[in-house]
C-alpha cells in the first residue's frame, strides 16, 4: 500500500519538453487543470499528496518519476539519461530526505531514468532504454542488493521506457502491450493485454487496490474492469503530448 506521492506542476515552459510523439505542442492551461484533476485522483485512493512548484528550467519537471526509484527500504536518486533533465534530481533528492533515512544515488557514466523500472514485490525490473544504460542498471541492481532486493535487465527496443508498455497492478496481474508481450520473463503474470491502437493505456498505476487509467481508452477500461478492480480515468492529454503517462506525474511511496 502506499501513503505518500510526490508530484510537481508543470511549468509554462513545457511546450518545450521533450517529444517524439508528433501530437502538436501541449496547452499549458489545460495541462494545468489536467495536473490538478490527477492530485485530486490521487488523493481519492488516499495518499497524501506533496505538490511541488514549477521549476521554468527545467520543461520536463512535472515527470517525476524519472527522478528517483522509491523502494520499501530505500529511495534511489536517478542520473536521468537526458542532459536537459540531470538537473531535475536536485529538488526531489531535498525533498525525499525528508522521508527517507537511507538514500542511494546512481552516479555517472550509469544513466536511469525512474519509468524504466517496475517494482513487483522485492523485485525490480530494470528497462534498458534510451534513457537507461547497463551500467546504471548495474548500480541499480547493486544497490537492491544491498537492501536483500534483487532486479533484473529487460530490452527495451521500441518504448521509451519499459513502463510505457507494462504495469504491475499487483496478484500477479501485469498489464502488457506491444514489444513486451512476447517477452519470456513475464510469461509467469496474469496478462492483462492491451490492444496495440490503445497502448498509451498500457501506462496505468495500481495505487491502494485502485487502479488510475488515462481517459479514451474503453479496451484497456474494460479489461481493467473485467480483471475485478475500480478503476478511474484521468484526461492526461496534454501530457501526453510530451511522450508523458500517468505514472511518469508521480512518485508513490
Ligand atoms: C521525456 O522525454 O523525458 C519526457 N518528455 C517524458 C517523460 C515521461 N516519463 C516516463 O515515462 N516515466
Amino acid at each position: 500500500m502506499f501513503s505518500n506521492a510526490i508530484v510537481r506542476k508543470p511549468g509554462r515552459s513545457m511546450i518545450e519538453g521533450l517529444t517524439n510523439a508528433n501530437l502538436g505542442s501541449p496547452d499549458y492551461l489545460k495541462a494545468v487543470d489536467q495536473h490538478e484533476s490527477y492530485v485530486c485522483a490521487l488523493r481519492d485512493c488516499g495518499l497524501k499528496v506533496t505538490v511541488l512548484e514549477a521549476d521554468e528550467n527545467f520543461p520536463d519537471s512535472t515527470f517525476v518519476e524519472d527522478t528517483a526509484v522509491l523502494t520499501p527500504h530505500c529511495a534511489i536518486i536517478t542520473n536521468p539519461g537526458a542532459l536537459s533533465r540531470k538537473g531535475e534530481i536536485n529538488r526531489i533528492q531535498k525533498e525525499l530526505r525528508e522521508y527517507y533515512s537511507h538514500m542511494e544515488e546512481i552516479l555517472s557514466p550509469g544513466t536511469v531514468d525512474g519509468g524504466d523500472i517496475m517494482m513487483v514485490g522485492n523485485h525490480f525490473y530494470i528497462g534498458l532504454s534510451n534513457r537507461t544504460n547497463v551500467n546504471g542498471a548495474e548500480q541499480i541492481i547493486r544497490i537492491l542488493n544491498k537492501y536483500d532486493m534483487s532486479g533484473s535487465i529487460i530490452k527495451v527496443e521500441k518504448a521509451l521506457h519499459l513502463k510505457s508498455g507494462i504495469a504491475y497492478l499487483e496478484n500477479n496481474n501485469l498489464v502488457i502491450c506491444g514489444e513486451f508481450l512476447a517477452n519470456p520473463e513475464f510469461k509467469k503474470f496474469n496478462i492483462i493485454e492491451i490492444p496495440e491502437d490503445e497502448s498509451y493505456a498500457a501506462n496505468c498505476v495500481w495505487i491502494n487496490d485502485k487502479v488510475l487509467i488515462p481517459k479514451g481508452y474503453p479496451h484497456t477500461l474494460q479489461n481493467i474492469i473485467n480483471a475485478g478492480y475500480s478503476v478511474a480515468e484521468v484526461d492526461v492529454s496534454e501530457f501526453r503530448k510530451l511522450d508523458g503517462g500517468l505514472t511518469c506525474l508521480s512518485l508513490r511511496f
